[in-house]
């Protein structure tokens, strides 16, 4: 068992740098064996630090020291410390040169931190404290240099050299070596360092700015991978186009580059100039990614795109400002997909995330508010409640002061703060100055965390013609605070009257042209709302288009959720009203009798989505999606994972059986004809077609049988023929699943993108994916346990969505996790401290499953030399 405890770090002691950095010259050398780096730092105090003349300290990590020099003259021992995680350089002039020679072994470099390997290329990733893996330095956000960077190696195995910035230079060496060098001349800290070197094919494009300006755009990717790049390279002008019509921001540099790696802890990272990917976030084509792919690659390019300027030219101060620049991309990139899709079919994507894996978060162990105040691991901190929580708090701000007032603010910012490293407060600060408004109490969603509570009762008052509505906040405790303040909240709702009209809301009698829709802003802990002129008792139509994110208690009627779901004008809460409705009717069924009875009123509103072609399509997929077990999970108050998931599968076979002739006509109606593409409406009808695929196999249907092996053999993209796959392999058809299961591999093997899903869909199935099946994939040829999207296709699946198998009352599902765990742990530490997610939540469920899943906890707890990573949430997970 460890007894270094790591230390934890506390925003209230942070410090500008004693030191700043102007600029950084890098000469790397690189071989098989290793990497020699050669770096040149002009330092000089910093004018603003009360430090005064102490010793200079660089931060390291896993670095061989070769030598040493100021202003060039070699430091002999004792002029300078080397701690391992610090070097320091004791005496020091006010402003000097400092070179360091490094040498680094990125073959062996298994955290896929710094400068790594991957499919024999070199690359980097540097953020968050990526940079001090590859050479002494202040590895801290604040430290802005100006960067030049040499890369050297052979010019046969690596013939593309790339960093940041544009070509300078570049030559041939002895020995069968060239060098390049790139010059950047924005100062950026160096998390936005980023080097790559390999045999790699180039994919060029062009963009013409807004002033006219030509950029070089270029994907450089294996080549076996050219023909997938169009997907991204599109998204990326389109991002590009978007942020200048909608921001007023244009590209600064004349390259923009994005490498595809297949060895990423994440998906992608905004490197200036020299975005590199994750390759399954950004390879793409017709026949080897799902709608959902191409959906996200759309996304991810436009997010790392926008962090040119929210993140690369308006930096963070330090880590806990983590979501000025995440919170804000997450709501642009966002804003960017709905306004390039289905601007409510994505609304429902986010909240569906946010409601069941960052509401969790916020309920569980890890809880933080959306500017932490300390930690211990800073990569445990990219999480949903900086990221999505964090883009939820943007979005509130966007509608409390409306679109005009939030782009002056954004562009105060821009302006402001441009070249600079700042914090969340400077960015209230000019969305205060720009607007006028005061947000001295909407601060709070950064400071507080846990997820608000709004406990929503009415009363109509016929004799006066009155409606009110009374609304109580209550933010729930958390780890290490209490009592806390009630927070700035938009409210937006409407009221409708019996026939589904909009009633108009007047909160002053008589009021002349009184608006459908408010939003009501709720400051303190209770207020009552009056709305006068109402002859009828309304049906509330509450937290439009989610305006906050919060969780809302009414307690709706199901008559009156049946009523939303066909008459809300709001798309969201019509979406909303039936998710409503399912999680009552599943809840009730949970550990139920067989005698208690699947409403029937369910079936008959399923029946009609499924069957009236005139509604909303791309809406009606969404609707026909039934909450998830996760999302279930979460709210329930000692979950029991099998009952829910029995429950769940009841509903959904009750339905099957019922609606069975209106699925198959559904799944006929929506079978393509035309040209794939990834438009909202083909999305909506392979979305349709696949969700009636599925229910018909849950109940064995010979027809569907059929249709699913014929649209798996002939389908024409992946969407379809994964489609077809995840409903036999969750269908009893022992023999097919087998059968289409090793076809399906036979014919992707040499695609790692394609196997990763080929993986999941067993990974997450209770028919493919019990334990002894899971163990079977970890030894299959296609896994790595050094490629992260392996490990999180089949384990990660495993313990993330396959929650009947993972749950078992036997405890055997949480040993495996905890053991996986501990075997990664030595790898890639980052890695290994996400999967421990699911674990971490064991308070959440039935006593009997919690304990032992604790016990699971403990195992990993005692492991030697646990990582910082993983000591951190294990620790936290388990105190009380
Ligand atoms: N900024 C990176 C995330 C880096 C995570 C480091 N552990 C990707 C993004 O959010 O755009
Ligand atoms: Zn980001």
């Amino acid at each position: 068992m460890r007894t270094n405890q790591p230390k934890t770090i506390y925003l209230s002691e942070y410090r500008v740098p004693a030191y700043l950095v102007d600029t950084v010259d890098l000469r790397f050398e690189l071989f098989e064996d290793g990497a020699r780096v050669h770096s040149t730092l002009s330092v000089r105090r910093n004018p603003e630090s009360e430090a005064g003349a102490v010793p200079l300290e660089l931060d390291g990590d896993s670095l061989k020291l070769e030598s040493v020099s100021l202003d060039g003259v070699p430091l002999a021992q004792g002029q300078f410390e080397d701690q391992g995680d610090r070097l320091v350089v004791s005496q020091v002039p006010e402003s000097f040169e400092l070179t360091v020679v490094t040498w680094i072994e990125p073959q062996n470099n298994t955290r896929l931190e710094g400068l790594y390997k991957s499919s024999g290329m070199f690359c980097t990733q540097c953020e968050a404290e990526g940079f001090r893996c590859i050479t002494f330095f202040p590895d801290r956000p604040d430290v802005m240099s100006r960067f030049r960077t040499r890369i050297e190696a052979d010019s046969k195995s690596y013939p593309v050299l790339l960093s940041n910035g544009n070509d300078v230079e570049r030559g041939d060496l002895p020995d069968g070596r060239h060098f390049v060098t790139w010059e950047d001349p924005f100062p950026k800290p160096c998390y936005l360092f980023a080097l790559v070197a390999g045999d790699l094919v180039e994919k060029r494009d062009s963009f013409k700015t807004c002033s006219g300006r030509d950029i070089d755009l270029r994907m450089y990717v294996e080549p076996r991978n050219a023909e997938k790049c169009d997907h991204a390279m599109d998204s990326l002008k389109r991002s590009m186009r978007w942020d200048e019509e909608v921001y007023g921001r244009e590209y600064d540099l004349d390259i923009f580059m994005i490498v595809a790696v297949d060895d990423f802890n994440m998906g992608a990272m905004e490197n200036k100039g020299l975005n590199i990917f994750n390759s399954s976030c950004v390879l793409a084509s017709q026949e080897t990614a799902t709608d959902l792919a191409f959906q996200r690659i759309e996304a991810i390019v436009a997010h790392e795109y926008f962090h040119n300027w929210s993140g690369n030219r308006v930096t963070c101060r330090d880590w806990f400002q983590l979501s000025l620049k995440e919170g804000f991309t997450v709501f642009r990139d966002s804003c960017f997909s709905a306004d390039t899709g289905s601007p409510t079919v994505k609304r429902i994507e986010d909240v569906t995330l946010l409601r069941t894996a960052q509401f969790a978060e916020d309920a569980g162990p890890m809880a933080h508010p959306v500017r932490p105040s300390s930690y211990m691991e800073i990569s445990n901190f990219y999480t949903l409640t900086i990221y999505e929580k964090g883009a939820e708090v943007v979005r509130m701000i966007h509608i409390l002061l409306g679109p005009e007032m939030f782009r002056k603010g954004s562009d105060l910012y821009f302006e402001r703060h441009d070249g600079q490293a700042v914090t969340t407060d400077d960015f209230l600060q000019a969305m205060e100055d720009a607007s006028g408004r005061d947000l001295s109490q909407f601060r709070r969603w950064y400071e507080q965390a846990g997820t608000p509570v709004l406990e929503v009762s009415d009363e109509f008052d016929a004799n006066a013609c009155v409606y009110r509505l009374s609304i109580r906040q209550q933010i729930p405790d958390t780890p290490g605070q209490t009592n806390k303040q009630p927070q700035h909240i938009p409210f937006a709702l409407g009221l409708l009257g019996n026939r589904g009209q909009a009633l108009p809301l007047r909160l002053v009698a008589g009021e002349v042209d009184a608006p459908a829709e408010r939003v009501l802003e709720l400051t303190e802990t209770e207020h009552t709302f009056e709305f006068h002129g109402i002859d009828e008792h309304p049906v509330p139509s509450l937290l439009r288009d989610f305006s906050a994110p919060v969780r809302v208690r009414y307690p709706w009627s199901r008559e009156q959720l049946l009523f939303l779901m066909s008459h809300d004008p709001d798309g969201f809460n019509r979406w909303d009203a039936g998710q409503r409705l399912a999680v009552d009717v599943i809840q009730e069924l949970v550990g139920a009798s067989k005698d208690v009875a699947v409403d029937p009123r369910l079936v008959t509103a399923y029946g009609h989505l499924v069957s009236d072609a005139s509604l909303d399509q791309a809406l009606v997929a969404k609707m026909l999606q039934l909450p998830s077990e996760a999302y279930l999970i979460e709210l329930a108050d000692a979950a029991d994972a099998p009952a829910i998931h029995a429950a769940r599968e009841r509903v959904v076979k009750h339905l099957a059986i019922a609606l069975r002739d209106e699925l198959v006509a559904c799944y006929r109606r929506n079978a393509e004809s035309e040209a794939y593409q990834v438009t909202p409406e083909q999305i909506a009808r392979r979305s349709l077609r696949n969700t009636a695929l599925s229910w018909l196999l849950l109940i064995n249907d010979e027809e569907g049988r059929e249709l699913a092996v014929r649209q798996f053999r002939d389908a024409d993209n992946m969407t379809d023929r994964m489609g077809a796959l995840r409903a036999l392999v969750n269908s009893d058809y022992e023999d097919e699943r087998d059968r289409v299961l090793s076809e399906f591999y036979t014919r992707f093997q040499d695609d790692p993108q394609v196997i990763e899903q080929w993986f999941s869909v067993q990974a997450a199935s209770d028919r493919a994916g019990s334990l002894p099946q899971i163990r079977a994939l970890l030894e299959h040829e296609a896994f790595d346990w050094k490629n992260p999207n392996k490990v999180r296709s089949v384990i990660g699946a495993f313990a993330g969505q396959n929650l009947a198998e993972f749950h078992r009352a036997d405890g055997s599902g949480y040993d495996f996790l905890a053991e996986q765990v501990c075997r990664l742990d030595d790898s890639n530490p980052q890695i290994a401290a996400r999967l421990v997610t699911p674990l971490t939540r064991w308070k959440k469920f039935a006593p009997a499953y919690g304990e032992r899943m604790k016990a699971g906890l403990e195992l990993i707890r005692d492991k030697s030399g646990l990582s910082r990573d993983v000591y951190e949430v294990v620790h936290k997970s388990l105190a009380d």
